[in-house]
């Protein structure tokens, strides 16, 4: 088999998704996602314009060896974009291997650890009493673990909170706003959101909750032990991770589980992370990690030291990771938890997924491959528009991370 056509879609129902088709001599193809919010056309352009074209005539099933072709064999390593831009590539492969040999891909990977991948939903609320209730409408929908994230009153709009009544989706139109933020006020609120949540649902539900990088170590020390009377599930991004040996501090004072890896793109962002056991669960995902390739071999090491997975599952990863991520959740032994955000009706629309929900578990299904199609005339229908996140400041102006 032979690759003969590699095109990359750009389509934007509600976001930006950047998606690649791979296509073969045996008509058989692939999908791959290379969405990267916010920068979405530096991945497009890398793929269109230096990765492609070296695709063209090589055997889709040697994943492996065009995983180190464009790793090894293009001098620059590593980065979100380049990254992204290989998981395409490499997502795309073992999809056209999966439909080649009739198999879906989680039997690729190992075959079934379990019967089904939990998931977390994401509850949030501009306060306490309306992220309670927001908890309640989730649970009541079945899920096992929740997300939870509250307004703080005094600080306006937070990062995580939707404004108003509508769906939740982080990255917003046009250039990006700013939005404010005070540690300190934080660090008193967020211990009192999780005893309220705590007594109002009981032991049972697992609770999470993200830190957007905000904090210091010593900041995230004080709030894992503070929230330990809550038995979170984990605590998420407590501290930026450029600097791995960061987490040393926390973990020497707290045992609330750390999560942490959305924004990492290869094993080397976690290597002391991991070999030091100073977190629990990696986030890095599918698409912007590299693909599946270098992604079994980051989660293998990391079961080595009792880390598991906890993949990075916002509405910026398209349906095609989502699908992709179910797999590899289904067949390796140390998966941990799944993060699900679920995409508006538009996207449902272009990219028409079998996956399944059922009682707070997901299911990618038994279709060979991934079990993904584009509908290209739907895709067709939403143009690019320039999107981002928002930026964060302190009080007095100073800026922050997300
Ligand atoms: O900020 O997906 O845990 N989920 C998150 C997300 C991320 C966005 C970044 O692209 O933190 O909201
Ligand atoms: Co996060």
């Amino acid at each position: 088999m032979k690759i003969t056509r590699a095109s990359v879609n750009i389509t934007s129902p509600g976001r930006n998704f950047v998606t690649l088709k791979i296509e073969t001599d045996e008509g058989i193809h692939g999908l791959g996602d290379g969405t990267l919010n916010g920068r979405e056309l530096a991945v497009a352009s890398c793929l269109n314009e230096h990765l492609l074209p070296c695709m063209i005539g090589r055997d889709p099933f040697q994943t492996e060896d065009i995983w180190q072709y464009l790793y090894r064999g293009g001098y620059w390593r590593r980065g979100p974009v380049l990254m992204s831009a290989i998981a395409a590539i490499d997502v795309a492969l073992w999809d056209i291997k999966g439909k080649a040999l009739n198999t879906p891909v989680y039997n690729l990977l190992g075959g079934k650890s379990r019967e089904g991948v939990m998931v977390y939903a994401h509850a949030s609320g501009k306060d306490i009493d309306h992220a309670l209730e927001d908890v309640a409408r989730y649970k009541e929908a079945g899920y096992k673990a929740i997300r939870v994230q509250s307004g703080i009153p005094g600080l306006g709009s937070a990062y995580g909170v939707p404004r108003g009544t509508n769906r939740y989706e982080p990255a917003q139109r046009g250039l990006p706003h700013e939005e404010r933020w005070s540690t300190e006020i934080y660090l008193r609120h967020t211990p009192r959101l999780f005893e309220r949540v705590r007594k109002a649902f009981g032991e049972e539900l697992h609770l999470l909750h993200d830190c957007h990088h905000r904090l210091t170590p010593i900041e995230a020390g004080r709030l894992g032990k503070e929230l330990e009377p809550f038995h979170l599930f984990w605590m998420e991004d407590p501290t930026p991770a450029e600097w791995q040996e960061g987490f040393k501090t926390i973990r020497e004072h707290t045992t609330t589980p750390i999560a942490v890896g959305e924004v990492f793109n290869s094993i080397w962002d976690a290597h002391d992370l991991i070999r030091n056991q100073w977190i629990d669960y990696l986030r890095m995902s599918l698409v912007h990690g590299g693909g599946f390739t270098p992604l079994k071999k980051a989660a293998d090491f990391a079961a080595l030291y009792h880390v598991r997975t906890g993949f990075h599952g916002a509405t910026d990863l398209s349906p095609i990771t989502m699908a992709a991520a179910l797999h590899f959740d289904l067949a390796i032994h140390n998966f941990g938890i799944q993060e699900l955000m679920p995409h508006n009706e538009e996207t449902n629309r272009v990219f028409l997924h079998q996956y399944t929900f059922k009682d707070g578990m997901m299911h990618p299904s038994d279709t060979p491959g991934l079990g993904v199609e584009l509908d290209e005339a739907q895709a067709a229908k939403y143009k690019y528009q320039r999107a981002y996140l928002p930026v964060n400041r302190k009080l007095d102006g100073t800026l922050t991370d997300w």
